[in-house]
């Protein structure tokens, strides 16, 4: 399977993360684009490749343009506004904030486009995003070009990023700019399939009244996970898009027998739509030693995983996004992608 990867995604290296109250060295870091290549490669991958440059053309379907300008120019402007550290946001609009609109002022609007506050921004995170959003769109090219699978190993994730939202560790939402993509090819159908623990709420909002793009999301309920107040059962669309959004979350300590029932439905719900592609989600943070998630997968699983989404029948573009702390992210993603290639389950 081809692998799509831009050295670029080290620009990506934030000092800080707020957890628990305290900044910590971020979970999501350039370690783990590294590790999950070095297993990829133990393993035989050998044909990587770096991507293509492409504009803005394809995010700008998704994402708001005063969101994509925020993105380009927020780490001058708060360095202009004379901080030193990284970028943070200390207040957001929230329930009857009846007037918000974006304000001047950098402090502020950094709150006005956040979903969430653990990811800071620094330099380089908006270069790193867009060759993320490269590797997906390569892939979805390659894709479309007749080839049944390939894996855009896209570093910083994102599927918390939203038509005008980052967080999450998220920015641009690489997996959704790979669905458009293959829309945009001629591909009438697609599917996005997310198997990363949290819920894909960027996913979410940018696909939510589209009925040409299906979402599904496998992840742990929000009563307890992150991140909290999206990902319920009763979100299944909006306008056009009703009923082509379907959520499934999980209770703590999910283990592979429950897990895999959902996956069956979602994939169920995948083939009744009729999708012609696949874009897999695929976040490792599912493992059973994940640092931040309560799921109970085995590496093994992963395997299977790859198989029983193989066993779908269609052309799959998988899409990296979360798996944190430990160095067995790499033999589950690899895992995935073989039981993708060897089918069966
Ligand atoms: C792409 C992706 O996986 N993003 C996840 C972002 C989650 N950030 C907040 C994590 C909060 C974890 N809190 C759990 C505490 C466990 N002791
Ligand atoms: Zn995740």
């Amino acid at each position: 399977m081809r692998v799509i990867y831009s050295e670029d995604h080290k620009l990506r290296d934030a000092r800080t993360e707020l957890h628990g109250g305290e900044l910590v060295k971020p979970f999501e870091g350039p370690f783990r684009a590294e590790w999950i290549r070095a297993a990829l490669k133990q393993k035989g991958f050998a044909d990587e490749v770096a991507p293509t440059r492409y504009d803005l053309s394809v995010p700008l379907k998704l994402h708001d343009a005063g969101y994509l300008a925020f993105l380009e120019t927020v780490w001058e402007r708060w360095l202009s506004a004379g901080f030193t550290t990284e970028a943070i946001p200390i207040s957001l609009p929230v329930r009857r904030s009846y007037h918000a609109r974006p304000p001047h002022n950098i402090d502020g609007l950094i709150g006005y486009y956040a979903n969430s506050v653990e990811t800071s921004i620094t330099e380089g995170t908006y270069q790193a995003a867009l060759a993320a959003k490269d590797c997906a769109m390569t892939g979805a090219d390659y894709l479309s070009k007749g080839n049944r699978f390939a894996f855009a190993l896209c570093r910083p994730p994102g599927h918390h990023a939203g038509i005008d939202l980052f967080g999450g560790y998220c920015f641009l939402n690489n997996a959704a700019i790979a669905a458009q993509r293959l829309r945009d090819n001629g591909t009438k159908k697609v599917a996005i399939l997310d198997v990363d623990f949290h819920h894909g709420n960027g996913t979410q909002d940018v696909t939510y009244e589209r009925d040409d793009i299906f979402f599904a999301s496998l992840h742990g309920e929000p009563d307890d996970a992150f991140p909290y107040f999206w990902g319920h059962k009763e979100e299944t669309g909006k306008g056009r898009g009703e009923g082509f959004n379907a959520n499934f979350p999980m209770l703590r300590n999910t283990a592979w027998p429950v897990y895999s029932e959902a996956l069956e439905a979602a994939l169920e719900r995948i083939s009744a739509f009729g999708a012609e592609a696949l874009v897999l989600s695929l976040g490792v943070d599912t493992f059973e030693k994940d640092p931040i998630s309560f799921f109970r997968l085995k590496t093994e699983d992963f395997l299977t995983m790859g198989a029983r989404i193989a066993a779908c029948g269609l052309p799959v573009l998988t899409v990296m996004e979360g798996g944190y702390g430990v160095h067995e992210i790499g033999d589950n993603v690899a895992n995935v992608l073989i039981g993708l290639e060897n089918g069966k389950a």
